[in-house]
């Protein structure tokens, strides 16, 4: 079926809906297009940590923040493929490897990390890896190497971004999500709520990721995790009727994605998972941490979705 790129306006038609409607209307599109009871299982893994020379005010990686953070270097090849297999022991089905890099140099750790997608993806896990800025033909790399996915998210609106990064733009962050696409990779796109920003910036993130053609085939909705040291660690906390509004939102307006409930549910209460599943999320990462802060215990997570009637494993689209 043919579709029209949403302008703003509808964007913001849509988030400010009455909250409730809003929820069973996105619930009623995440049935059309999913199975509701399939949960999409992710794990991250860290594989090069900390001393990036991008400054985001968000995160605990960047060289810029005085933060607590111990640096550690490109992890070995086998590492990595052991914490894939116990990943997929643990009922993930992605697995998404993450450096702290502005964007991979070309040369012996690149090829590293090539070798790691081609064994993480022989162990029949979906990829993805997240290394920043990437060339087209470090893009068409990737993807000759196995890698199914790659994210790399818009963030905030393109008002914003500025205020949260200021060595790279908006303008970047598109370039290589077009590299990305041309290599015939599956995107994997979206943002972080909680920044301090406006309500007019979380509908200007989201008509960003709705306007992509093709839209992205994930969609995390990271809350912020606060670090100590960095210039967001005291940003107000988002209320969670935004964050479920956000959700419901993306669900409408990207219908076919895998929308994942991403960072920060540790700081959420099991009932707002709940409504922000009902509305739509279907993804989560799985294991007890991000890339370097805690996610929900493993236990935890299946006692959750046990009680909610949700199964572990392959988003089925029906
Ligand atoms: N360096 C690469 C890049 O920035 O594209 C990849 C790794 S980076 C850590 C991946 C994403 O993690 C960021 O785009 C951001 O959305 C998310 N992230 C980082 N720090 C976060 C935090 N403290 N809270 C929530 N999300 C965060
Ligand atoms: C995404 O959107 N969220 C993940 C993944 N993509 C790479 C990262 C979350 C990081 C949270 C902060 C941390 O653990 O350092
Ligand atoms: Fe570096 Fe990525 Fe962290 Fe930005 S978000 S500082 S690019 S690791």
């Amino acid at each position: 079926m043919e579709r029209t790129a949403p302008d703003r306006e509808d964007v913001a038609r849509i988030y400010r809906r009455p909250l409730l409607e809003l929820v069973f209307a996105a619930a009623e599109v995440h049935r059309r297009h999913h199975d509701p009871r399939a949960m999409q299982c992710s794990t991250l893994l860290s594989i090069k940590t900390g001393a990036c020379a991008e400054d985001c005010g968000y995160c605990s990686q960047s060289g810029h923040h005085a933060t607590d953070l111990e640096s550690e270097k490109l992890m070995p090849v086998d590492e990595v493929v052991r914490a894939a297999r116990v990943a997929r022991e643990q009922g993930a089905d992605r697995f998404c490897m993450g450096a702290a890099w502005r964007g991979p140099r070309d040369g012996r750790s690149f090829d590293q990390v090539l070798a790691m997608v081609r064994e993480v993806k022989d162990l029949g896990l979906e990829t993805c890896a997240t290394l920043g800025m990437l060339e087209p033909h470090q893009a068409q790399a990737l993807r000759h190497s196995g890698l199914d996915f790659y994210n790399h998210n818009l963030d905030t609106s393109p008002e914003y971004y500025p205020q949260v990064v200021s060595t790279r733009s908006f303008q970047d962050r598109l370039q290589t999500l077009a590299s990305v696409r041309e290599a015939g990779m599956k995107v994997c796109c979206g943002g972080i709520l909680g920044m301090g920003e406006s309500e007019e910036d979380r509908i200007g993130l989201l008509h960003e990721l709705a306007r992509q053609d093709p839209q992205p085939e994930s969609v995390p909705i990271n809350c912020l995790v606060p670090v100590a040291g960095t210039p967001l660690a005291d940003a107000p906390p988002l209320a969670w009727d935004q964050l479920l509004r956000a959700v419901a939102s993306a669900r409408i307006l990207i219908p076919q994605t895998q929308l994942r409930l991403s960072a920060g549910r540790t700081s959420m209460s099991e009932e707002l998972q709940a409504l922000c599943f009902l509305a739509g999320a279907n993804s989560v990462f799985l294991g007890d941490r991000l890339l370097t802060t805690p996610n929900p215990e493993h236990s935890d997570d299946l006692a959750l979705f046990h009680k909610l009637g949700l199964q572990v494993g392959h988003a089925v689209e029906v």
